[in-house]
């Protein structure tokens, strides 16, 4: 069994959530897995034996206007190598987290110790630099000296080569979900019935509510849907567009159809009581929140950027548009919710093509290349 640090933001957004999750699926197949991060994983949940977390504290120190993140992430990461016998380091996003994996494999081994790291890119840590070209130097570096980099899509692969002079091997790893969690499980006709009384139609949409996201397009749509259907959206998530779309609700009139959840810690009921999401996103380098309503068994309306055409097939799990056309996103929606056959016939494309995504399926990848990355360093290589 293989000691595994894992290096990740704790937080709502997808990286942080793939991290935790396959840190507790690894936990569960009896290696020993030390999450490294600032505060605990939202996703972490109940005690395991194999799982312990290492919080790293910034200091308040008045001096810096700016606290030092990565320094204090770095030092963490030489101690937990150190007194936990790390055989391996696995850094989700690269900003900042390659860098301070770099720097902790050079510091440990000045004092004669080997500790590889695999660095897995998520989406903005690579895109983000398309707009903002200050990060470049630091992330070409890191990613080129990674001991192996994953990428969630082969959309994101390709664009790591555009954005950056990387000269190496990245492999695609997608990401996964534990299909059995998810499946059927939250369906509640209980909870339904609270959202939609009159048997309505309900439209999910969960996210961060950055731009990136069009949530905005989310409600155009839901209206346009609204127009020949009786139906209800269910807003999950919280963040900076969620006033404009309050107001945007507000000025077409529909609040009355549509509830803004917030923050939910796990989502798997709120997708078990619906029939349709969308996820209109600007870009989106896997689109994980599309695969886990599909696990439930909820076809997609995405946009076909990035990674998502990788996850969503159009006419199979849901259908494809191009981002912002919120007009050809309805006419997907009213024909998936045409009838009872045509929304059986999604579901089931939905829940099968999350099925290809499932934890069983790609968690033995991941432990193919910790094994091969441990193999390598073994031999000095
Ligand atoms: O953009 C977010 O929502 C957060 C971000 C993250 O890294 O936390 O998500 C990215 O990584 C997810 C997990 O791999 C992917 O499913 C998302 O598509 C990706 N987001 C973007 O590319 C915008």
């Amino acid at each position: 069994m293989m000691k595994i640090g894992i290096a990740c933001y704790p937080t709502f957004g997808g990286s942080g959530v793939v991290a935790t999750e396959l840190g507790k699926a690894l936990a569960a197949k009896g290696h020993h897995i030390h999450f490294i991060t600032y505060s605990e994983p939202v996703r972490l949940g109940t005690f395991s034996r194999n799982i312990t977390y290492h919080e790293v504290r910034v200091s308040d120190y008045p001096l810096f206007d700016y606290q030092p993140y990565e320094l204090v992430l770095t030092s963490k990461m030489v101690d937990v190598a150190t007194y936990e016998h790390l055989d391996l380091l696995h850094v989700h996003y690269a900003i900042p987290h390659a860098s301070a994996a770099f720097m902790a494999q050079k510091i440990l081994r000045s004092r004669n110790r080997e500790l590889p790291f695999i660095t897995t890119l998520h989406g903005t840590d690579i895109t983000l630099v398309g707009k903002d070209p200050s990060f470049e130097p630091v992330i070409t570096f890191a990613i080129n000296h990674s001991n192996a980099v994953t990428a969630v899509s082969d959309s994101l692969k390709q664009d790591t080569y555009r954005h950056f002079g990387v000269n190496r091997d990245i492999d695609v790893i997608p990401n996964f979900i534990d299909t059995s969690r998810y499946t059927l499980n939250g369906r509640s006709e209980k909870l339904r019935n609270i959202y939609a009384p009159d048997g309505e139609f309900i439209i999910t949409h969960i996210s961060n509510f950055r731009k990136v996201k069009r949530v905005e397009d989310v409600v155009h749509v839901f209206a346009k849907i609204r127009q020949k259907k009786p139906a209800k959206l269910l807003l999950v998530g919280d963040g900076p567009e969620r006033v404009r779309t309050e107001q945007l609700c507000r000025d077409l009139k529909i609040c009355a159809d549509v509830k803004h959840l917030g923050k939910l810690k796990s989502t798997e009921e709120v997708l078990g009581i619906s029939d349709l999401f969308l996820l209109p996103s600007e870009f989106e380098s896997f689109g994980l929140a599309a695969l886990e309503a599909m696990a439930c068994g909820v076809p997609v309306i995405s946009t076909n950027t990035g990674g998502l055409p990788e996850v969503n097939i159009h006419g199979v799990s849901g259908c494809l548009a191009d981002v912002g056309d919120v007009d050809a996103m309805a006419e997907h929606a009213h024909r998936i919710l045409k009838n009872a056959d045509s929304l059986a016939k999604f579901r089931a494309g939905a829940l099968q093509m999350a099925r290809t995504f499932d934890v069983e399926r790609v968690l033995p990848v991941y432990e193919a290349l910790y094994e091969r990355v441990i193999g390598e360093g073994a031999e000095g290589g």
